[in-house]
């Protein structure tokens, strides 16, 4: 039976496409819903993109994924790098978990170098645009059957 995908976005993702495109790229977060949304479909499952600049928001939303999703890919932007709470909340879910960065977080500065995330990610694309939502779930849809 399908199964839904949360696509969970951080802070200033909804400016992508517009913000800094020679970091980000030109496409939007809506071309990201699109191109998720096929190879989901491909595989018989289905996503839901949610973004918040709010931390408390993004919480509350891996505390739904609980109850509705069977995965989740996150890109928790700038709170990937500062959320012990974004961190303690994937803790308590029980599925997969794939972390994006659309830039080579390791090519950047030092601050950036550094995830919370990861101490829970099952696994992390980072430097592959935003290619690598794509990726990620085509990684959830293989892990999830
Ligand atoms: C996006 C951001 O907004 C930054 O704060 C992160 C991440 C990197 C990305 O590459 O998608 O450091």
């Amino acid at each position: 039976m399908g199964k839904t995908i949360y696509i969970l976005n951080g802070p200033n993702l909804n400016l992508l496409g517009k913000r800094e495109p020679d970091i980000y790229g030109h496409e939007t977060l809506a071309d990201v819903e699109r191109v998720c949304a096929t190879v989901a479909g491909e595989n018989g499952h289905a996503v839901r993109l949610f973004q918040s600049n709010h931390e408390g928001e993004i919480i509350d939303s891996i505390q739904r994924a609980r109850d509705e999703a069977a995965a989740i890919v996150i890109n928790p932007a700038a709170f990937t790098h500062t959320s012990v709470a974004i961190l303690d909340a994937l803790n308590t879910f029980e599925g997969p978990v794939i972390e994006v960065h659309i830039s080579n977080i390791h090519k950047r500065e030092a601050f950036r170098h550094h995830s919370y995330v990861s101490l829970r990610a099952d696994g992390v694309i980072a430097g592959c645009g935003v290619e690598g939502y794509a990726l990620a779930v085509r990684r959830i849809c293989s892990l999830l059957g």
